[in-house]
């Protein structure tokens, strides 16, 4: 295990975007870039992560919640991410891990509060209520046409149905990019958006470069990622 590097301390990591941009993807490929680097990495994804937001994740992403509106789905995905932050998240990050989230609040902000859903202020009230202060670090939002995503997600699914969000049209797909690129807007510290159309290695570089950018590793290791 290398001794001085900023990767040592506990960093959260999130991924967010339109459906089929590649997440999962890029998840799998910064994990094995950091093995070997960082104390521990933790693999989670929303909704999800415990087995309590796992049946949670199941029961909205079937349909059946979508006669709450997005209101009602929004509880339900905090109540499924109060879960998991106070479950694997925190715990992971007070042992030092780097923990690489497959979507988080954002996709809250995006998917609840497209089509006018729910308002902006009141989502970002439940967000505070939600995250109780906790921030990632670094947020990763990989930006593609809703076509393009929506065809890789169709073709990586093959025969089965389209979940609750991916059955939703391509107006709505569109609005979801342009509302993650707003929060890029918003929150340059925090955000990078990341051009996911691109051949997975090439993404897989340039989020690389932004993790090295954010938290520079001295000189000696550098030489060992290159
Ligand atoms: N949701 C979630 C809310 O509404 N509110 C919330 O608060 C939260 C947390 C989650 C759903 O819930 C909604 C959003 C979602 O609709 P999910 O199954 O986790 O459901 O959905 P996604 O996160 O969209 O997962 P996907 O698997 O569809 O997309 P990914 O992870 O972005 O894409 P990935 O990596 O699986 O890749 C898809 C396919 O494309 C290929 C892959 O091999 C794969 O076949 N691919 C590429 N092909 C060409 N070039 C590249 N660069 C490629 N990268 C990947």
């Amino acid at each position: 295990m290398p001794g001085e590097g900023l990767l040592h301390n506990g960093r959260f990591i999130t991924f967010e975007g339109g459906e089929g941009a590649g997440k999962s993807t890029q998840i799998r490929r910064l994990a094995s870039a950091l093995r070997g680097h960082a104390r521990e990495i933790v693999v989670t994804r929303e909704p999800g992560g415990t087995p309590l937001a796992e049946k949670l994740r199941g029961f909205i992403l079937a349909g059946k919640a979508r006669d709450f509106g997005p209101f009602g789905e929004a509880l339900l995905f905090s109540a499924a991410r109060i879960d998991h932050i106070d479950r694997i998240i925190r715990p992971a990050l007070a042992r030092g891990a780097f923990v690489l989230c497959d979507r988080f609040a954002d996709s809250t902000r995006a998917y609840q509060g497209a089509r006018g859903g729910m308002d902006a202020g009141m989502l970002l009230a439940m967000e505070r209520v939600t995250l109780a202060g906790l921030r990632p670090d670094l947020t990763f939002i990989l930006d593609i046409a809703p076509e393009t995503g929506m065809a890789r997600a169709h073709a990586r699914r093959g025969a089965a149905g389209a979940d609750r969000f991916e059955a939703e049209g391509l107006a709505f797909h569109a609005e979801l990019r342009a509302k993650f690129l707003d929060i890029a807007r918003e929150e340059p510290e925090r955000c990078r958006v990341i051009d996911a159309s691109r051949p997975e290695a090439e993404v897989a570089r340039a989020i690389l470069a932004a993790c090295l950018e954010k938290w520079p590793l001295p000189e000696a290791e550098e030489k060992k990622w290159a």
